[in-house]
């Protein structure tokens, strides 16, 4: 398998899942400070220009966080990284889905991509405090889902790598003080050999 990734992106979540299942796997670079995912060759693995991409053994290629993560969850079984029962998954899947739709394409978007929403760079400056505003409430909203477990469905699961990649961007990148349950989800991430390993695929 071939997981298409660039340092400090989102990938990492999948490269942890990786790590987690350990299989073997290889991390191929794609230079987004060059634009490489705009052109041909990338295009060719993944028309919607993101990282990352999951290339299955036989050749097909799967997008999307919550798609890969799932298919590894599911093709994986016995690591347990999906809940069995009925109401864990469907927390795990609802966190999820707040921390890539929300929380990665809109708060932290307008943070780190402003130009993403306009091309007027003096609009910048006011999308970047908006996405701070809107973190405020999403960290503090994963804080109360967290509550008192240690990982976010109670067992580590497939939502923990995605909260870790939004709590790295806000506490290394632009130091927004994690809240302290998102703050001790994200030391105990950084413990875990997995975590230490992708970090270390990013340059880290
Ligand atoms: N919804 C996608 C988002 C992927 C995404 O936005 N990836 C970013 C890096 S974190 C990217 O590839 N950006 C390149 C670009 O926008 O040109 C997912 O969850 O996998």
């Amino acid at each position: 398998m071939k997981v298409y990734y660039a340092p400090g992106t989102c990938a990492i979540g999948i490269q942890i899942l990786l790590e987690e299942i350990g299989k073997p796997y290889e991390s191929v670079l794609v230079d987004l400070a060059n634009q490489a995912q705009m052109k041909a060759p990338y295009l060719a693995v993944n028309p919607k220009s993101k990282v990352p991409a999951l290339e299955r053994d036989d050749g097909s290629v799967l997008t999307e966080y919550q798609a890969i993560s799932v298919w590894l969850g599911l093709t994986n079984p016995d690591k347990h990284l999906i809940p069995a029962d009925a109401e864990r998954h469907a927390r795990m899947l609802e966190a999820m889905d707040y921390i890539v739709a929300t929380m990665h394409m809109q708060s932290w978007a307008r943070i780190w991509r402003p130009m993403k929403f306009t091309d007027n760079a003096a609009e910048f400056p006011v999308l970047k405090a908006r996405g701070e505003e809107m973190f405020v409430k999403d960290f503090a909203l994963m804080d109360k889902t967290l509550g008192d477990k240690p990982w976010v469905v109670g067992d580590f699961s497939l939502a923990d790598p995605a909260l870790f990649f939004v709590s790295w961007w806000a506490a290394d990148r632009i130091k927004f003080p994690l809240p302290p349950r998102v703050a001790a989800h994200y030391e105990r991430m950084k413990a875990r050999p997995s975590v230490q390993r992708a970090l270390a695929v990013h340059g880290l």
